[in-house]
């Protein structure tokens, strides 16, 4: 009996020794294994006469169960040890800033920039934002849209026209993004709530103006829209993009083709120091244009204007953008100098959300 109190007691030292789950493994056959020291002295049991057996029987059977039950108890600890190493190991510190590399140095366009934050504003009204080709036929971009034959926006000064084709068709680099809102109504049933965001071109290079720009477009079409509507959206745009509590409106009788009443919109600001702000101040500035959607329209679109109404409005993204974000020349939007962007442009990772802020 001592010879087995002895070969316990070593088994259970080398257990408790182990430090790997493998030199467990080991300890485990050279003790139960076939021919393990345990095992061996099972072996015996059939040569020993029945009085030896009660005795020699549940002692090694007692052995054998303690070994199991200690060699479990180690597999566990040293199962636990090895996770947690492997946690440590493998821990990542989410807090630490982003290394240098393409996403930390790259920036985001001013105008890419407002486009996610007008698109975030207006997705949350309920809009969806539509997309056409910048290339569009005359009919699209002025017939459609109410604007007489020998309309001076239809001039060559004003419009970048294609050759003629063989056709007779005129294609034409589309001077705002109306075309879309055709196309919408041509397609889609009322009630109809889409912004069009895009680039548009015009004959014009100047500070505040060049040959290609970028204009969102917004239209509301159903059986009530009224201009309550049209300025709650508005204002509702302006405070959250501005990000002012409140901001006054200014609403000013216009004229476009497409829409009847057509107004200018100024918003509330103050000029007086190095940079324009908004929601307060006594000065104004013009920031969109808009209106009831001409008749005439929706008769092009298939639409019997008796049953369906709207209102539309446009504003110049890279104007949204200069008023937001201070930038003085238009021209340099687009001269894709590094050091312009690293300027005035925005860390890929700062998504705008209305919950997470806008421009943070
Ligand atoms: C349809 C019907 C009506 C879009 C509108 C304006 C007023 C407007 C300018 C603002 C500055 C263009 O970027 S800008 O130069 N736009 O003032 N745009 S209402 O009205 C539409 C559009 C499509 C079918």
């Amino acid at each position: 009996m001592s010879d087995l109190n002895t070969l316990e007691s070593e088994i259970l030292a080398a257990i408790d020794a182990a430090s790997t789950e493998a030199g467990l493994e080991d300890i485990r056959v050279a003790a139960l294994g076939k021919k393990g020291s345990i095992s061996e002295q099972m072996k015996t049991l059939g040569k020993m006469s029945p009085e030896e057996r009660k005795t020699m029987g549940p002692a090694l059977n007692g052995l054998k169960d303690r070994v199991t039950d200690a060699i479990a108890a180690r597999k566990t600890v040293l199962a636990e040890a090895a996770l947690e190493a492997r946690l440590a190991s493998e821990r990542v510190d989410v807090t630490l800033p982003l290394r240098p590399s393409p996403v930390e140095s790259g920036r985001i366009h001013p105008v890419s920039q407002v486009i996610d934050e007008l698109s975030a504003i207006f997705a949350d009204m309920g809009f969806a934002i539509a997309e056409g080709p910048d290339v569009e036929t005359d009919e699209l971009n002025f017939t459609a849209l109410n604007f007489p034959e020998g309309h001076p926006a239809r001039d060559m000064h004003d419009t970048f026209f294609f050759n003629e084709k063989d056709n007779g068709e005129r294609l034409l680099l589309r001077t705002h993004t109306s075309p879309v809102q055709i196309r919408t109504m041509r397609t889609q049933e009322p009630p109809i709530r889409v912004i069009i965001p895009g680039r548009t071109y015009r004959c014009d290079s100047d500070q505040t103006h060049t040959p290609m720009f970028h204009q969102v477009e917004g239209l509301v079409i159903d059986k009530g829209s009224h201009l309550g509507h049209l300025k709650w959206i508005l204002e509702e745009f302006c405070k959250t993009f501005f990000e002012v509590d409140d901001i006054k409106m200014r609403f000013r009788p216009s004229f476009f083709p497409f829409t009847e009443p057509s107004m200018e919109v100024d918003i509330q600001c103050d000029r007086s120091g190095a940079e324009v702000k908004f929601g307060e101040g006594d000065d104004w500035m013009e920031i969109l244009g808009c209106g009831m959607v001409h008749p005439n329209v929706i008769r092009n679109c298939g639409l019997d204007p008796d049953e369906y109404q709207g209102f539309a409005w446009g504003m110049g993204i890279d104007r949204l953008a200069m008023l937001k974000y201070g930038m003085p020349d238009l021209r340099a939007f687009f001269d894709a100098d590094v050091r312009w962007i690293q300027h005035y442009g925005f860390r890929p990772l700062d998504m705008p959300t209305l919950a997470g802020g806008l421009s943070s």
